[in-house]
């Protein structure tokens, strides 16, 4: 399991700034809704590589035949995952309903959360996250309307106990599909090769399912705004959606909730009342910037930037807190995001992380007029790369170092790329030598993934930055995936941050990325 990530400030002051949130509520826009039915019946059971699949399936059309007695199921697809709310018709049939009827619902994204068992769940993240519920009821017929929202392609339906006089019957099922977008408004792409297709389809698929009255990071789980999945959402969605104000949305959400110091937290709740999470991340924090950055660059829109220039550089001014000499401080393992993986050391990615938001800010700065703050991070900038440089290059190694173990992280190469520390020529050579290398401290999400993905294009290697996409991100349509996951270890498929993989979510927004690389590296391909 890997460091967790729980932050509990009992005392913490917010500050709410009303301007932007009453901004914000203003750019709010009612959901498209579509009605859906399921399209078969299916079973489900392990292949002998122990991978969950779709081994059997049945018509619909027979669903309401099936007489559900202890001990029975039904399991319907609705043929792509979907985010929305769910109706059930219910009958019985035999005797008179003599007893109340015991039923399990799951809600799964992928086959492999129908076989898991939620009892033995011992993960550190609330087990209320998985998709199950467990219901009686005491007069069939009935129409179940429940109340949550749900991410799933997979109904399942489970008669727990019924009683020897009557059985359950699932007449009829319906789906109301939310989303703040639709498919059909994303900029297609001609050419691309048929394996890259399906990898694109499942981008726009998960994109468009996390997007919702805020850019949520999962529809299953957290259901909510988290910064550093936000970035990477912003810039999908302008090479595909573009959905501009619902980047606008969030970005003034982020402004208007805020510690009572001008922090923004790493992620901030909507429901049941508008607050920013006790949760703050280096990174996450300083990608304000870099949102703010990506969204000028898209819009233009310069009085934006004049509005929330300020609360982007009092970003920069709080993130020299959490510095030590110049360099971020090591105490909290956790204290910058970065990515997962096992035994990470944050510490130079999140360095670089710095330099690549003030170069932003940088920017920003001299677009909102700001010529102090203009010079200030000016001399903040000169003096971080030069840190990379005395701090965290081992000359000998040819690699960034994290930390006291000096640790060798794929995730610090690719920030430091991204960061510019070095010229574009040395910067290649660094991530043909990481390639080549591959240390032990790979990435162990779509997230990080993205990053050295992402470097690779930055530093003019498409070929090797589109073989790996291929191979990572197909690897998850291989494995059937219609959404891309929160998690995925080539190696091993119950891979989880949360020390289980019931809890992961398999739409998980900062996993839509391909759909914007392609658009922008490849669309003559
Ligand atoms: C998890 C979510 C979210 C991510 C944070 C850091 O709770 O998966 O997407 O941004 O962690």
């Amino acid at each position: 399991m890997g460091d967790a990530l729980i932050s509990i400030i009992p005392d913490m002051k917010r500050r709410t700034v009303q301007a932007f949130v009453d901004k914000a509520q203003s750019l709010d826009r009612p959901l498209l809704e579509k009605r859906l039915k399921p399209l078969s019946l299916v079973h489900v059971a392990k292949d002998e590589n122990g991978n969950a699949i779709v081994t059997e399936r049945e018509d619909i059309e027979r669903m309401p035949d099936k007489l559900l007695r202890k001990g029975d199921r039904v399991c319907m697809d609705f043929g792509d995952h979907y985010v929305g709310h769910v109706t059930l018709k219910l009958d019985s049939a035999g005797s008179p309903q003599d007893a109340p009827a015991f039923l399990r619902l799951k809600f799964a994204e992928i086959p492999g959360e129908l076989l898991d068992d939620s009892s033995t769940y011992e993960g550190w993240i609330s087990k209320g996250w998985i998709q199950e519920e467990f219901i009686h009821i005491d007069a069939l017929p009935c129409e179940l309307k429940l109340p949550r929202r749900y991410a799933f392609r997979y109904v399942e339906v489970l008669a727990i106990d019924t009683s020897a006089k009557f059985q359950v019957v699932v007449q009829d099922a319906e789906l109301t599909a939310v989303s703040a977008v639709s498919l059909e408004d994303a900029e297609p792409i001609q050419n691309l090769p048929e394996d890259l297709q399906r990898i694109d389809r499942a981008s726009l698929k998960t994109l468009q399912d996390c997007m919702q009255h805020v850019f949520e990071d999962g529809p299953k789980r957290d259901r909510r705004l988290w910064i550093g999945d936000l970035r990477l959402q912003a810039k999908a969605n302008y090479a595909t959606f573009r959905n501009m104000d619902l980047v606008k949305r969030c970005m003034y959400l982020f402004a208007g909730l805020i510690r009572d110091d001008g922090k923004i937290g790493a992620c901030l709740f909507t429901e049941p009342v508008m607050q920013v999470d006790d949760t703050f991340l280096f990174d996450y924090s300083l990608f304000f910037i870099s949102i703010l950055y990506d969204y000028y660059q898209e819009t233009k829109d310069l009085d934006i930037v004049k509005e929330l220039w300020p609360t982007a550089f009092r970003q920069i001014e709080l993130a020299l807190d959490d510095m030590e000499d110049g360099v971020p401080k090591t105490e909290n393992p956790m204290m910058a995001f970065i990515d997962w993986k096992d035994g990470l050391d944050r510490q130079a990615a999140a360095h670089a992380v710095w330099i690549y938001c003030l170069r932003q800010g940088e920017v920003l700065a001299g677009l909102a007029g700001d010529e102090k703050g203009e010079n200030q991070v000016h001399s903040l900038l000169s003096d971080a790369i030069e840190k990379a440089v005395s701090c965290f290059w081992d000359e000998e190694k040819g690699f960034f170092v994290s930390g006291e173990s000096r640790q060798i992280s794929w995730s610090s190469q690719a920030w430091m790329v991204l960061a510019d520390v070095w010229d574009r020529e040395k910067s290649r050579t660094l991530m043909l030598h990481l390639l080549e290398e591959n240390p032990e401290v790979g990435v162990s999400t779509p997230y990080a993934y993205h990053h050295v993905i992402e470097a690779l294009l930055h530093v003019g290697e498409k070929d090797k930055a589109l073989e790996l996409l291929r191979t990572y991100w197909g690897g998850m349509i291989k494995l059937g995936a219609d959404t891309f996951w929160e998690a995925f270890d080539p190696e091993d498929p119950n891979a989880s941050p949360y020390g289980s993989s019931q809890v992961n979510s398999f739409c998980h927004a900062w996993s839509c990325t391909p759909a914007w690389l392609f658009r922008e590296y490849f669309s003559t391909m």
